[in-house]
Order: C-alpha cells, then structure tokens, then sequence
C-alpha cells in the first residue's frame, strides 16, 4: 500500500506533537482538534486502515486500544469521559490510509455522530 504523511510522521520526517510512543505505536496530537483532547493512535506497521486488519493484527488492535485509554488518563479526561474513533472507508469518514484512532475528550461530544 501506498504511504501517507503518517509515515513520515513516524520517521520524524515532518514535525508532529508526539506525545507517546514505543515499538509498537505512535501517538500525536491531531492537526486539526475537534476537542480540548484530540490525539491519533497509529500503528508503526504501514495499515490501511481497520477494514484491511487481518487475525493477525488482533494484538495490535488491541493494545491501541489500551494506549489510548492510557492516554486518556494522562489527559485527565477519563473521569469525565471520552470517545475512541476509528473512521473506516470513505463512507466512514476517513481521510488518511493509515490505521489511526482518534482520540477525544475534554468537552461533551454529540451523538449521533454527523
Ligand atoms: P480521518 O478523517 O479519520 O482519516 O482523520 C485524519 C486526521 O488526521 C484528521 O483529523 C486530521 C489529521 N491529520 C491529517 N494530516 C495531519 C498531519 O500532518 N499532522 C497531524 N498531526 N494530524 C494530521
């Protein structure tokens, strides 16, 4: 599959504020909030998003999951709440082809979703 600006992200090629990583995942603060707390949690692993996940992705899912509830700790949102996010397919919302979930918090969000 094809790049995106992720990547580069990932490589350090353009500047993002990244505010978690390890081996497995990256997180950074979207470019453009719709919330006090808009992060994006993405898998080092070149993935197109949640609709090419494969059995084999099942840990990696996972622990994005679990990155971002930590994350939201760290944000002091998890009293409060939040949203996890993943927009999949055009249809969905998706604008870059790299497996990202948002994460929002930080003021009361809308359902449904628009
Ligand atoms: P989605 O619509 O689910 O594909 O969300 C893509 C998100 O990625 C969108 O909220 C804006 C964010 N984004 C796109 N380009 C960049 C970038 O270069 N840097 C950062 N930090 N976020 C980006």
């Amino acid at each position: 599959m094809a790049e995106t600006i992720f990547s580069k992200i990932i490589r350090r090629e353009i500047p993002a504020d990244i505010v978690f990583e390890d081996e497995q995942c990256l997180a950074f603060r979207d470019i453009n909030p719709q919330a006090p707390t808009h992060i994006l949690v993405i898998p080092k692993e070149n993935l197109e998003g949640l609709q090419a996940a494969e059995p084999r992705h099942e840990q990696l899912l996972g622990h994005l999951l679990l990155i971002a509830a930590q994350l939201a700790q760290q944000e002091g949102i998890t009293a409060t709440g939040y949203r996890c996010a993943i927009n999949a397919g055009a249809e969905g919302g998706q604008t870059v082809y790299h497996l990202h979930l948002h994460l929002l918090g930080g003021r009361q969000l809308d359902w449904p979703p628009g």
